[in-house]
């Protein structure tokens, strides 16, 4: 019988010491030291013994299951040390990588176009007005001298809510507000979204974006007026650009005209982007008519103003080279990041 355990032993000690994992230190567990394993049945044979051979076979039992408890728990703890360290191996962390970098977004075209406008015009002392897109009938076309006849109060154009309030379709009732509310002298501009019923098209949208710009004081004349918008245009593209002026007509103006500037891509010579004429236009403007000005309850007698305005989307599309305004709505992000 002491052979039999001392063999017991043996086989445990090869076993445990080569078992793989902890299931497997387990399974030799239930083998050797289990009510069914392989030592257990050797004590069962004890009774068999002699009285004085019992407690010295019963001795060797006992210390042949704690040395086999023993190599089970140094293996299982061995094990768990080398799952450990192979789990950390694993996992391990480059903490001297440098981070990912988080997605930046980017300024709009229109708005780097329209900060500029903001930084020229506020240096030369305006202010920058806004107002409601939502508006009175009264605002957007009464108090500019706009009878109920004038083609720019046609429903193909404007959109109405009710019979008197619409969306707006240009940025003028913010300088109608402005002068109601704060009389002369007054130097405005007036940028925000507009709405016209436009089918959407490389130049129309029905939904685009105008800046407008407001000056009354005493003793406004044309001459500020185009030293104004010549001293803004040549900001904005350059100091060797040139402007004209040709008569126009606008309701809320008089007189009126639109402004062109020398063609910024052939210098005035004449190319396809200006179609031969070495001229663009970009804006219309004109002297603040008086019945406009005694509408908001400024004396014209004494006091004369100017008023200019322009499509920011013809701006954007000049200075960058878009050719179609899609472009600018759609915010397709290989489009976008051209900007960043
Ligand atoms: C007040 C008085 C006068 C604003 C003006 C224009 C001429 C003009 C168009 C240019 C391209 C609009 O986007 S566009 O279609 N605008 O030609 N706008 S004068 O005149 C005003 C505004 C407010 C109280």
């Amino acid at each position: 019988m002491k052979e039999a355990l001392e063999q017991i032993r043996c086989t445990a000690k090869e076993l445990i010491a080569c078992a793989a994992d902890e299931k497997a230190v387990d399974e030799l567990r239930v083998r050797f030291l289990g009510k069914k394993g392989e030592l257990t049945a050797i004590l069962k044979q004890m009774g068999k013994l002699d009285a004085e051979e019992r407690p010295v076979v019963g001795a060797l039992a006992n210390q042949v299951r704690a040395d086999i408890e023993e190599l089970i728990a140094s293996r299982t703890s061995q094990l768990a040390q080398a799952a450990l360290t192979a789990r950390l191996a694993e996992e391990e962390i480059d903490v001297t990588l440098p981070g990912r970098l988080p997605a930046r977004g980017g300024l709009h075209p229109f708005h780097l176009v329209l900060n500029d406008l903001k930084q020229i015009f506020l240096g030369m002392g305006f202010e920058v007005a806004s107002g409601p897109e939502v508006e009175l009938d009264h605002y957007n076309f009464e108090m500019l001298n706009m009878p109920k006849s004038h083609p720019a109060r046609d429903t193909q154009d404007t959109f109405y809510i009710t019979e008197n309030i619409l969306l707006r379709t240009q940025t003028s009732p913010m300088q109608i507000r402005t002068m109601e509310q704060q009389k002369a002298p007054i130097r405005i501009i007036a940028p925000g979204r507009v709405y016209r019923s436009d089918a959407v098209d490389a130049t129309h949208s029905p939904l685009f974006h105008q800046i407008e710009g407001l000056v009354v004081d005493e003793g406004i004349t044309f001459s500020d007026l185009k030293g104004t918008l010549e001293v803004f245009i040549q900001k904005l593209y350059g100091p060797e650009t040139r402007v004209r002026f040709r008569p126009h007509h606008f309701p809320y103006t008089e007189p009126s005209a639109e402004m062109d500037m020398s063609c910024f891509k052939c210098g005035g010579k004449g190319c396809p982007l200006c179609k031969g004429e070495g001229w663009i236009e970009i804006l219309g403007c004109g002297m603040v008519h008086p019945k406009v000005l005694e509408n908001c309850g400024i004396d014209p007698e004494r006091y004369s103003g100017y008023a200019f305005g322009m499509g920011l989307e013809r701006i954007t599309m000049m200075r960058y080279g878009i050719d179609d305004m899609r472009l600018l709505y759609e915010n397709d992000l290989r489009f976008l990041k051209q900007f960043q």
